[in-house]
């Protein structure tokens, strides 16, 4: 597979891939893929009118039809699914494997929203006034921004947009511009559904815009985009919510993770073994479910340590298109900069490092390859409490389940979490309200690879939003109250006597 192989099966002409000034490059060799048109604020505005346009026809398409054009879409996915798999792994690095998943996460979310466009049921209500009948109704709610970053570049934008179409929003989407090509690869898939879906799906129905900050900032601050869902960094999502909060809009946060992983006297070890590998070294540790921490009982840490030391040392690190590899490079050089810096000041705490540092330095001097790597600790440090976007899996040990308790939530961030345990008390205590404190809680599976039928998303600095599935459909709605009067009195809510 040539990388022009890949983008031209995505459908990408030589124009559009040379015709602009943002430089596109591919984290496997480093080599740059494209140069792309980016849009300007200006253009971004032009965009949000065009997609507010779009909101007043399709808010009239009743939502099983608009569920039709979502099924649609799952379908051209279906048929797209290893060209899009490939590009993401073109462009952001994971191994093929990944890149299909991703590509499967949207497939499954499209024929989840399908079937949530018959159910966006509201509530008939008993109302305390004779002749009078209340009910709760879902409609749709505007333009839905969608900010996304580079490590998911196309799951996360799905779980927002399959739902938000059955809601009745256009999608206006701002790729991470580390990632805009899968984006714009994405573009053209919808279009294939929506040019078989008809004149009901208005111009401007989804759009992507390619480009930085800036045009998040657009999104953000723009009265005609009621929700904003973001993903990425901590800091990313405090600007926009701050921004979006200035107008009262609605966000929907999905940040950074610091996830862990307690293992239990009990837990079986094996299992635990491989979920943990790949829960920490899967995508290179740049998913935001990426398992960072690990709290192992002091009667287990002998056995288990040198075993995972042992699997990490030979993890097959390299090109993530070919077969067989498990961990592709990092997405750029600052970050294998950022991994060196967290694994100094952790072994400046004390920490006991086995693996980190650059591989492959010959065969790939512009890429950023690097050894995953496992940190005794001590203690819980600073530095264990920071997401670094790097495969270091930070290890300490406990004596009494409530301390492991305690040091796993010790964190700034919310989102995932697991424990490995057979002790049938110690999980449904890690399920319980004084558990973990995630918006995800696991158990004997690691805390990444989410299904998406469930909500997606955590709570503290990962910024408390829900995507995907169970209700967060409603996030994407705005609800009304309605208290119908069907008789010839006048009785006022409370008892209130209101004579004229
Ligand atoms: C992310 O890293 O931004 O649970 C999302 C998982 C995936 C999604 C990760 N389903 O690991």
């Amino acid at each position: 597979m040539t990388y022009d192989s890949i983008l031209r099966a995505c459908g990408f002409s030589e124009t559009e891939l040379t015709r602009g000034t943002l430089s596109v490059t591919t984290p496997i060799d480093g080599s740059e893929i494209a140069r792309l048109h980016q849009h300007s604020p200006a253009e971004a505005e032009t965009m949000i009118a065009r997609a507010h346009d779009a909101f007043l026809r399709w808010r009239e398409v009743p939502p099983p039809r608009r569920g039709e054009l979502v099924r649609l879409l799952g379908e051209e996915l279906r048929a797209a699914k290893d060209d899009l798999g490939a590009l993401v792994t073109l462009e952001c690095g994971k191994i093929l494997q990944e890149g299909l998943g991703e590509v499967q996460e949207m497939i499954d979310i499209c024929d989840f929203a399908l079937g949530q466009s018959r159910q966006l049921h509201g509530l008939t209500i008993a109302s305390e006034r004779p002749g009078h009948s209340m009910r709760e109704t879902w409609h749709p709610m505007g333009v839905t921004g969608v900010i996304t970053a580079f490590n998911f570049p196309v799951a996360p934008w799905s779980w927002n947009a399959a739902l938000a179409l059955v809601c009745g929003n256009p999608v206006l989407w701002k790729p991470s511009e580390k990632a805009p090509l899968t984006a714009l690869a994405v573009q053209k898939i919808c279009e294939r559904a929506m040019a078989r879906f008809g004149a009901d799906a208005p111009e401007g129905l989804t759009q992507v815009m390619v480009g930085g900050r800036e045009l998040g900032e657009t999104l953000a601050s723009s009265r005609n985009v009621p929700i904003v869902s973001a993903t990425g960094s901590v800091p990313m999502g405090r600007a926009v919510s701050s921004t979006v909060a200035q107008r009262l809009g609605r966000c929907i946060l999905e940040l950074g993770g610091n996830n862990g992983a307690i293992v239990a006297p009990s837990a079986d070890l094996e299992l635990a073994l491989r979920a943990i590998v790949f829960a920490a070294v899967g995508t290179a540790g740049q998913r935001c479910t990426t398992l960072r921490r690990l709290v192992v009982h002091e009667s287990i840490y002998d056995q288990l340590l040198p075993r995972l030391v042992k699997a990490y040392e030979s993890l097959p690190i390299g090109d993530p298109l070919e077969d067989g590899v498990l961990v592709g490079p990092l997405i750029e050089q600052s970050a294998v900069a950022a991994m060196d810096r967290a694994l100094e000041q952790a072994r400046a705490d004390g920490g006991i490092i086995h693996g980190g540092g650059r591989v492959h330095t010959n065969a790939y001097p512009n890429a950023a390859y690097v050894q995953p790597a496992i940190v005794e600790m001590p203690d819980q440090t600073e530095i264990v409490r920071e997401e670094t976007f790097a495969p270091i899996l930070y290890t300490m040990k406990y004596q009494r389940f409530e301390d492991a308790i305690a040091l796993h939530n010790g964190v700034p961030q919310g989102l995932s979490s697991s424990i490995f345990s057979t002790d049938v008390r110690e999980t449904e205590a890690f399920l319980s309200a004084t558990g973990s404190d995630c918006g995800i809680a696991n158990v004997n599976i690691g805390p990444s690879g989410a299904e998406i039928g469930g909500a997606f998303g955590g709570e503290k600095d990962t910024g408390g939003g829900r995507e995907s599935g169970s209700d967060a459909w409603k996030g994407y709605m705005r609800r009304q109250t309605g208290t119908v009067n069907y008789s010839q009195e006048l009785p006022l809510a409370q008892g209130i006597k209101f004579e004229i």
